[in-house]
């Protein structure tokens, strides 16, 4: 930690490492609070440069170093800049011996070793090895990597590393050893390390070409019931993998280890994964539809990393999204194959323009291969990840899925076993379909903010023609010089009939440009960028009545739901500004029918008529707002749920009580949908004057069996302010008080409620005895939920919200700079809010920034902020 600036990392001084480190066998001697780490490498000269060799080290006690078997002592160790600095080393290669001591129980940051609960773990990506020894902990230093694992064999009956075990045995005083090895080179972010008395559920898997694998998932003991899904996810991961790309697991065991104190949602350790629990443990009575989707998609990301990710990785970590992009890519392409194609394009893109187009127009944009960062921790970010998918994404849309497929088996024919950059990937891409020109689209690697995309049409009756015409152009934030991007737009052209009479993939690549479609007998309506071909945002000549009609004709499912958003957003936006100018609130017939139209449609499945229902979020209005007004916001949104409920009640209340849920319980999308239509309907239902439908949701609330239905209710108790409110938080709470995975659900529930209430009962709540701010999952709950997604509240004109948030960011800064710099994200509206709430929010963030001993993490974003 530092008080000064801390140095930015640049992609342009990239330099290959001067020594690589080619073995290395470790030995832990496990203790929770004095583990001996040994470490035995054999190292050797990568560059001419006569440099010394410089190790990566940070909070470690420094006991001894050998090399080629001797005592050495020509080196440096600065404990302020982390490393260690070997002068004079051998010219050869040679092997350097090391011993060092850390504190696993001190260690609250979760990088590194530590201990979640009584289980050892670890976290190493992108940095945290450096926390267990010294070492070259860069992901272009691949090496061989070799565990022995010494431990209390009663408190820790189960140890862990990567690869396979290749020796056991007991030792004196009551201890136990495990020696691993792992056949395949990886990077230092890749190793893994667990110890614990564990719970475990064992499967196995066949591969296509007739190998067995092992598969262990392991976890608190009493959890293991709640393993299944998570291994039928394995399971069908590992078969996705080999149908769509052809790729089989490589080692003869795989392992899912799940842990309450986790930074991130998993990690993909070669062989052994280290999952957040929530990503792992679900039942019917304590999980939601959403925790076990999520589970499932989380499951195959990791898997697939073991190809991309794993077996190629990544040069430096400017590079990260060439796993991450193409990994999120290809667990998206999973869920889609396992569930519901259009439901899953939908929320994905929901979800990328809630979090990342958000991102993307802030004071944190940047562009998926950024070329600065002060802490790498600040970049596993939506643009990284999820925009990085996109443009993974428009590469299958211009090459096809059998080109892209080509591309990916050239991939691997070119760099398996390598550190790679994403360039190479473009390369391959481009190699395996007749040299693609790429040239222009690698724009979309280096550029931040959205492209603006501008859609209009003529037609020319005389001749049957119709010209399209695409504009494109950057927001205000994007660099100076930003070149036109390389995207492919998928374009229908719909008859009165409803019918298309066209569809095509159209590549733009210039400004402007016209594109003729021939032969069409009389005016269509254009649906542009169907099937979100092209990550933009998007504006058309299109009328509302134009609209309306691709609300319900459009063939392209994504579009038929995104034409309801675009006329739900047009409104909603202008009656904020009435909100604001203190004028009566109205909405509009037309609308109001068409929105009658799609409930009684019979000819949509339930998954879409309820994804259908949801109205523009709060936070997608805040971004097309010059100036933010939160509460004018919120009130629009109500207004609009209790004037579309209070005119389609019989409906919605017939869809609510016609679905019937008496049946076994299941989990295939068909049940997942009527579930969440009911939630939706009731959700509407709530914002109806009077009691009856808030009995309604509170009668639902009790006789839930399944947690998508109870955790649902209780969410609609709470945000329509009714009066079974405390009556069912309580109830609540009673019956899920020991399951930290469900009290976090009901923390989030009240963390974002609106109501004025919402400040005290976080300070309440945060001295319950289930909180524990050590545990992110529950600092997120609570504390990430209120700053991002209670924006009334964390708003407060009295600016309250703002200095709670600050109080505790720079507490937690102490424990775990990841989780504290991740809560500053409500606070970069700053630049858009109103003067009034800008002198509230600048002194907190002055006060973080001047606070001694602030963490990079943190430091790097609030001056971005503050910029
Ligand atoms: N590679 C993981 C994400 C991850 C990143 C950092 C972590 O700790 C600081 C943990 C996990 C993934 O993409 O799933
Ligand atoms: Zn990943």
């Amino acid at each position: 930690m530092k008080t000064d600036a801390p140095k930015v990392i640049k992609l342009s001084e990239y330099k290959q490492p001067d020594y690589l480190v080619e073995t290395i066998d470790l030995t832990f001697h496990l203790d929770s609070t004095k583990t001996l780490v040994q470490s035995k490498m054999t190292v050797s000269k990568n560059t001419t440069d006569a440099a010394p060799l410089v190790l990566n080290g940070e909070e470690l006690i420094l006991k001894s170093v050998k090399i080629n078997g001797e005592a050495f002592t020509d080196y440096k160790h600065d404990e302020e800049v982390h490393t260690l600095t070997l002068n004079r080393v051998p010219a050869g290669s040679f092997t350097l011996e090391i011993e060092n001591e850390i504190n696993p129980e001190a260690n609250k940051t979760l990088d590194g070793l530590y201990k979640s609960g009584t289980i050892f773990c670890t976290q190493n990506e992108p940095e945290g090895f450096r926390r267990i020894t010294f070492y070259v902990d860069r992901p272009d230093n691949m090496a061989k990597f070799t565990t022995k694992i010494i431990a209390d064999k009663k408190l820790y009956p189960i140890l862990l590393s990567n690869g396979n075990p290749i020796a056991k045995g007991d030792l004196d005083g009551g201890k136990h050893f495990v020696t691993w090895e792992d056949p395949f080179k990886k990077p230092s972010y890749l190793y893994a390390l667990v110890a614990g008395d564990l719970g475990f559920i064992k499967d196995t898997y066949k591969t296509t070409s007739g190998r067995n694998v092992a598969l262990e998932i392991y976890c608190d003991k009493g959890n293991e019931d709640k393993c299944h899904h998570a291994m039928e996810s394995l399971k069908k991961s590992m078969k996705w993998d080999e149908d769509r790309f052809g790729l089989e697991y490589d080692l003869d065991i795989y392992m899912i280890v799940a842990v309450d104190a986790f930074n991130m949602g998993a990690m993909e350790n070669k062989g052994l994964n280290i999952f957040n629990s929530a990503y792992v443990l679900a039942d019917q009575k304590s999980a939601t539809d959403g925790n076990f989707y999520g589970i499932e998609s989380v499951i195959g990301h990791e898997y697939f990393h073991n190809w991309t990710g794993n077996r190629i990785t990544c040069r430096d970590w400017f590079q990260l999204t060439l796993k991450e992009g193409l990994t999120v890519f290809r667990d998206q392409e999973f869920s889609a194959d396992m569930n519901s194609r259009s439901v899953e394009r939908i929320q994905s893109v929901l979800g990328l323009r809630a979090s990342q187009f958000a991102e993307d127009a802030g004071p944190t944009s940047h562009p998926i291969k950024p070329a600065t960062y002060m802490e790498i921790n600040n970049f596993y970010t939506a643009t990284i990840y999820e925009k990085g998918a996109e443009v993974i994404r428009m590469i299958q849309t211009l090459l096809g899925v059998d080109g892209f497929r080509r591309g990916m088996d050239k991939y691997f024919e070119l760099f398996d076993g390598q550190a790679v950059r994403t360039e190479d990937f473009i390369h391959a891409m481009s190699v395996a379909n007749d040299n693609f020109d790429f040239t222009q689209f690698k724009n979309w690697y280096g550029q931040n903010g959205t492209p603006l995309l501008k859609s209009t049409s003529k037609y020319d009756e005389a001749n049957k023609r119709l010209t399209l015409t695409l504009t494109q152009s950057f927001p205000a934030n994007a660099p100076k010089d930003a070149k036109p991007y390389h995207m492919p737009v998928r374009v229908g052209l719909i008859g009165a009939d409803g019918k298309d009479v066209a569809s095509k993939v159209l590549e733009l690549k210039t400004p402007t440009q016209d594109f003729v479609f021939e032969n069409i007998s009389s005016k269509p309506i254009t649906s542009v960028n169907r099937d979100f071909s092209a990550p933009v945002k998007l504006t058309t000549d299109l009328s509302f009545d134009d609209q309306l009609f691709l609300m319900a004709h459009d063939s392209d499912s994504f579009n038929r739901f995104e034409a309801a958003q675009v006329v739900a957003q047009k409104l909603m936006l202008d009656l904020i500004q009435d909100a604001h100018a203190k004028k009566p609130l109205e909405l509009n017939a037309k609308y109001v029918a068409a929105f009658g139209k799609v409930l009684a449609d019979t000819t949509i499945d339930e998954a879409f008529k309820a994804l259908s229902m949801t109205i523009p979020s709060e936070g997608i209005l805040h971004q097309e707002l010059a100036e933010i007004y939160y509460p004018e916001t919120e009130a629009v949104r109500d207004f609009v749920m209790k004037t579309l409920a209070t005119a389609h009640q019989d409906i919605l209340l017939k869809l609510f009580t016609s679905i019937d849920q008496k049946g076994e319980y299941k989990l295939d999308p068909k049940a997942m949908g009527q579930r969440d239509l009911k939630i939706k309907a009731l959700n509407l239902l709530s914002m109806v004057d009077g009691d009856k439908y808030k009995t309604l949701a509170f009668d639902h609330f009790k006789s839930a069996t399944n947690m998508t239905d109870e955790i649902g209710a209780l969410s609609v108790l709470i945000n329509s302010n009714s009066s079974f409110k405390a009556e069912a938080l309580k109830s609540f709470y009673t019956k899920w008080k020991s399951e930290t995975l469900v009290m976090q659900k009901w923390l989030s529930v009240q963390a974002v409620a609106s109501d004025d209430s919402a400040y005290d009962n976080i300070l309440a709540l945060e001295k319950d005895s289930i909180y524990d701010r050590t545990i992110p999952n529950l600092v997120r709950a609570l504390l990430g939920q209120f700053a991002a997604n209670n924006k009334v509240q964390f708003n407060h004109p009295s600016g309250r919200g703002y200095k709670l948030v600050a109080d505790r960011m720079l507490e937690l800064d102490k424990l775990n700079p990841q989780v504290a710099s991740r809560l500053a994200s409500g606070f970069k509206d700053y630049s858009r809010i109103p003067k009034d709430l800008q002198a509230k929010m600048k002194p907190e963030l002055d006060r973080i920034i001047k606070t001694d001993g602030l963490s990079k993490n943190v430091y790097e974003i609030v001056s971005k902020i503050l910029a």
